[in-house]
């Protein structure tokens, strides 16, 4: 009988970024993105076409989130109904009405970046700092950081959906470096080091279509852990991974049998970003139409104090 190893095992040797931009680092591979890099991003805006990339919050077909975690509520606290006769809305001079509303969300429940500090293993999480220091929020490595210091820089996408000519790679399918290596060049385009990469499965189709049974088989899609792709990664200096999948990699590793290897070997150990839920629909075939892959890429998390991720919406720029 096989055993599913810990990940302390698993990634015994796996190469690490923790002190690499100093001992209170807390963004990591974001460190990438120096002005060059926004520069180079920036440089590739040709046609002024936006594309931005979050999923609705509260769309009436649902929001699709980790098992285990609900869709956001939104509660609407004041709107015209509150002047009818005997209601309770404010009398301002002049007049004023007005609609005030709020939601009660996940911060991992949308289309979000993940804090550095958001997983770990061993007691340890980004840059090895303690991982008490999650305790009733995040003292180190929350989001906050990233939100305070903004995303920016040249991207690529790779269409492995289109790559594979399938509308949707479907439950637990994986692909490695060497897929996306070999996507780009059927794209026509080549990943440079520090490209914030976007990655498309279209598999969240599948809950739209039938929620039940993308719950019921619930392994998501996405790159497989190997001690190749991580120095891939590494050597790459990849900032920032973001997909239109939950959780940005294979859920359950069909090697080992272990849960999201690649949030610990990549966020964990190397600090690079995840950004998860994206929609990248619009902007791949619009990708597919102009045959351009490469663009400039911005995002800002929301600045929450100690939290583990944030809602954001991306903009892409061609
Ligand atoms: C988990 O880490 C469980 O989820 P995610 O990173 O996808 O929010």
């Amino acid at each position: 009988m096989t055993t599913t190893p810990d990940l302390t095992e698993l990634l015994a040797q796996a190469p690490s970024n923790w002190g690499k931009w100093g001992d209170d680092d807390e963004v990591g591979s974001l460190n990438y993105l120096t002005a060059e890099q926004v520069l180079a991003g920036v440089g590739l805006i040709r046609k002024g076409a936006l594309f931005t990339l979050q999923r609705l919050i509260g769309d009436p077909n649902g929001d699709p989130v980790w098992p285990g975690r609900s869709p956001a509520t939104r509660e609407m606290i004041l709107d015209e109904s509150h002047w009818d006769e005997g209601g309770d809305g404010p009398a301002f001079p002049g007049g004023l009405h007005y609609a005030d509303d709020k939601i009660n969300a996940f911060l991992q429940g949308s289309t979000q970046y993940d804090a550095l500090g958001h997983v770990w293993y061993d007691g340890r999480i980004y840059n090895g700092y303690d991982a008490r220091t999650t305790v009733g929020g995040l003292d180190k490595a929350s989001v906050e950081p990233i939100a305070q210091r903004g995303v920016a820089g040249r991207a690529v996408l790779l269409d492995m959906a289109r790559f594979r000519g399938v509308e949707h790679l479907g439950a637990a399918e994986t692909f490695d470096h060497t897929d996306l290596e070999k996507c780009a060049a059927a794209q026509g385009i080549e990943i440079k080091p520090r490209d914030i990469l976007l990655i498309r499965t279209n598999h969240l189709d599948l809950f739209f279509q039938d929620a039940d049974a993308f719950y019921g088989s619930f392994c998501e899609p996405g790159l497989v852990y190997s001690a190749e792709l991580v120095k891939w990664f590494q050597d790459k200096e990849i900032p920032n991974l973001v997909t239109d999948t939950i959780a940005n990699e294979v859920t359950t590793d069909p090697h080992n049998g272990v849960a999201l290897v690649l949030h610990n070997a990549l966020m964990r150990n190397l600090g690079i970003a995840f950004t998860e839920i994206c929609d990248l629909e619009k902007l791949a075939e619009d990708c597919a139409q102009d045959g351009v892959y490469e663009f400039f890429y911005v995002a800002a998390p929301l600045k929450i104090h100690r939290a583990t991720g944030s809602p954001v919406n991306p903009v892409v720029i061609k």
